[in-house]
């Protein structure tokens, strides 16, 4: 008995696997969270290195908003909410939102 397939590959239906969508986590600038804590939390909780870090934060603070990276929904949702509450616990007007990418 043999294993070997020996049908044609175009006539063999594929199984269509859907990637899910991303999601992107956009941080948005104010007046009042102190730089410094910006670039901590996008280091803690996106696991940023400092220049990657500081350059988003930057790019928030000078043009209003700044994507971090893109996630799955639930991680990009998790996340934004977590960094949101640390910027919360130190009362601190920090928010991140996200949206679907096209
Ligand atoms: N604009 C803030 C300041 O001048 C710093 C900051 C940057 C805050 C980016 C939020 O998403 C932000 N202290």
């Amino acid at each position: 008995m043999s294993d070997i397939d020996v049908r044609d590959p175009e006539t063999i239906a594929k199984p269509k696997v859907e990637q899910p969508r991303l999601y992107k986590v956009i941080l948005l600038n104010d007046d009042f969270t102190p730089r410094d804590f910006v670039v901590y939390v996008l280091k803690a909780v996106f696991r940023t290195s400092e220049e990657q870090a500081y350059r988003i934060m930057m790019t928030a603070h000078q043009k209003g908003v700044c994507v971090v990276a893109t996630f799955t929904r639930d991680v990009a949702e998790s996340k934004a909410t977590e960094a949101t509450e640390m910027g919360r616990g130190k009362g601190y007007p920090l928010a991140f939102s996200t949206e679907p990418e096209e």
